[in-house]
């Protein structure tokens, strides 16, 4: 071989290695450059986690520091409303712009279901809702607590809803019995033919979303509404979890005012209860008994009724469900958590979902 071709063979193979080179080196940049971009995101993600975390945390505090009125939580104090303390906070840069990290605690309330609702920057209350694991007590029913149900499922669902059967369905899972309410009949058999024997839990709820295996509840349009056929739906009205059941008339909507009994000719109440909170003159309420002094003109039937209700309604809460959202560069979260403070404790967490 001369030295000529020689040459030429030595200048192909550079070539060569020099294209394999560059073909492996944009390959591998490309690579980092994901992995870069997959390092930030987690970065973050874990950021935007903690944030949402931060804001529950503070949400919790404000309660339990700043409690202006102890014998009564209302929607006027700050753990209920605060858009300085809850909306778009970042802890890490307290006084200055935003930025791209913050944390927001609200959600939507609603003071009758027609209503526009309000955006409230601060924790929901628990016990403004009505506790539906109540209508029984081990295998006994408690009518009124079951009718107080009924009453609210028909006022927000409608009455074509059938609310009746749905409550009976709701009883049989959670009573320890195991006969359908009204008959003689084997609750397995009656609603659940399918599903074999012993799929009816005869036990409380652990979780709202449980309804969705008791007969009646399977359409999600029953706990979550329906925008499109324009209904709302029983998911803000319910709640599994103030031990005692009591409703909070600080905070409760018309409906569940409504339900627990202020309706039809004592309607009233409920509408006498709603415009005296919404007078920030006036004094919150902060016993049940206190009702009836508070509210002006009352006929002699409306306190009767008032006196008739007063065991199922508080004025203090101690269960809330807070909904926290936290923004990091272009990574969001969504934590939906309920929580029980406990005074002189840590407070305890009975329900949690992040995404
Ligand atoms: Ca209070
Ligand atoms: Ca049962």
């Amino acid at each position: 071989m001369n030295l000529k071709r020689k040459k030429g063979a030595i200048l192909i193979i550079t070539l060569w290695i020099l294209a394999i080179l560059t073909i492996l080196s944009v390959g591998i940049a490309g690579r980092m450059g994901l992995e870069l971009k997959l390092a930030g995101y987690y970065r973050d993600n874990m950021k935007a986690l903690y944030l949402a975390k931060a804001g529950i945390e503070r949400a919790v505090a404000e309660k339990e520091i700043n409690d202006t009125v102890s014998d009564a939580d209302t929607l006027n104090e700050t753990w209920a409303n605060s858009p300085g303390l809850f909306d778009g906070k970042n802890p890490f840069n307290e006084g200055t712009e935003t930025g791209n990290s913050y944390y927001t605690v609200k959600y939507t309330y609603k003071v009758t279901k027609d209503a526009e609702g309000v955006e409230l920057c601060g924790m929901a209350d628990e016990a403004s809702k009505i506790n539906i694991n109540k209508i029984v007590s081990g295998d006994t029913v408690d009518t009124v607590r079951k009718e107080q149900l009924i009453t609210l499922l028909e006022l927000i669902c409608g009455p074509e809803v059938d609310a009746t059967a749905k409550v009976d369905a709701l009883t049989d899972w959670i009573d320890t019995g195991s006969t359908a309410q009204g008959t003689s009949e084997d609750e397995n058999s009656k609603y659940y033919p399918d599903m074999g024997s012993g799929y009816c839990k005869n036990g409380p709820l652990d979780s709202i979303e449980e309804l969705f295996l008791v007969k009646g509840f399977e359409d999600p349009a029953i706990l979550y509404g329906d925008k499109n056929q324009g209904k709302i739906g029983i998911i803000d009205y319910i709640t599994i979890h103030p031990d005692d059941g009591k409703v909070n008339v600080n905070t409760a909507p018309k409906e569940v005012l409504q339900a627990l009994g202020f309706k039809d000719d004592f309607e009233t109440i409920a509408d006498k209860i709603i415009a005296y909170r919404n007078n920030p003159e006036n004094p919150p309420i902060t016993s049940p008994q206190g009702l009836t002094t508070a509210l002006t003109d009352l006929t002699s039937d409306e306190i009767s009724k008032i006196n008739s209700v007063i065991p199922y309604l508080t004025t203090t809460s101690a269960v809330f469900r807070i909904n926290a959202y936290s923004k990091v560069n272009n990574v969001r979260k969504h934590i939906n958590c309920v929580v029980k403070l406990i005074p002189g404790s840590l407070h305890e967490i009975k329900y949690w979902n992040e995404e």
